[in-house]
């Protein structure tokens, strides 16, 4: 056993910025681009705007032991695709019996969740919720305000993360935009 010293990091709530600085991930649209249902208009925005950045998350980076428990604050920007508002890629944790929290700071999100046997949720998320992603749940998040919506989330260091499933067929349920309010849909490929 390795002894870890405790620590202590600040945590901008609007922002999600980890002080002192820690790993940051960008994820701009066109590392996602044919994760949105409307791939046309995902390729129209690349083209016409640019690659936006979608989405970024920090964390504090720990030894991959057991025990040991990783967190840090993801940021979306608000905006959407096509009516499908900005969202995370999504994932399942390798080590499928590892769950997750995700708290809000700031902003309006959703959180969706699946198993691989076809149970859906869609909770809404705000500064102030705790969601809990139990063992065997793939998630995402969405932002369906007009802030940033940030959150932090604790997960355990062997988790591991499993996109691959969610990269090929997505959520089965989208995040899309109902005149002009978030509503959920069903993803065409799980029809
Ligand atoms: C890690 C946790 C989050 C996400 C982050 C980005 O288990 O669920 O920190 O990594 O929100 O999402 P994604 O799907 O790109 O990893
Ligand atoms: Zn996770």
């Amino acid at each position: 056993m390795s002894l870890s010293l405790p620590f202590v990091t600040q945590v901008g709530f609007d922002s999600g910025t980890l002080r002192p600085p820690h790993k940051r991930i960008q994820r701009r649209l066109s590392d996602m681009a044919l994760m949105y249902a409307d791939r046309a208009a995902a390729q129209r925005i690349l083209a016409q705007e640019g690659d936006r950045l979608i989405y970024e998350y920090q964390f504090v980076e720990l030894p991959s032991a057991e025990g040991q428990l990783p967190h840090g604050s993801t940021r979306i920007l608000p905006g959407d695709i096509g009516g499908e508002y900005h969202m995370t890629k999504g994932h399942y944790h390798a080590r499928r019996e590892q769950g997750e929290v995700y708290f809000g700071l700031s902003g309006r999100g959703m959180l969706l969740l699946q198993t691989e046997q076809g149970a859906t949720s869609a909770l809404e998320m705000s500064a102030g919720s705790a969601a809990y992603v139990p063992p065997y749940w793939a998630h995402r998040t969405v932002n369906i305000g007009a802030e940033d919506f940030v959150f932090f989330s604790v997960w355990e260091a062997r988790a591991g993360h499993d996109y691959a499933s969610i990269e090929r067929d997505g959520f089965r349920q989208l995040v899309v935009m109902r005149d002009g309010a978030p509503a959920l849909a069903q993803n065409p490929k799980y029809a």
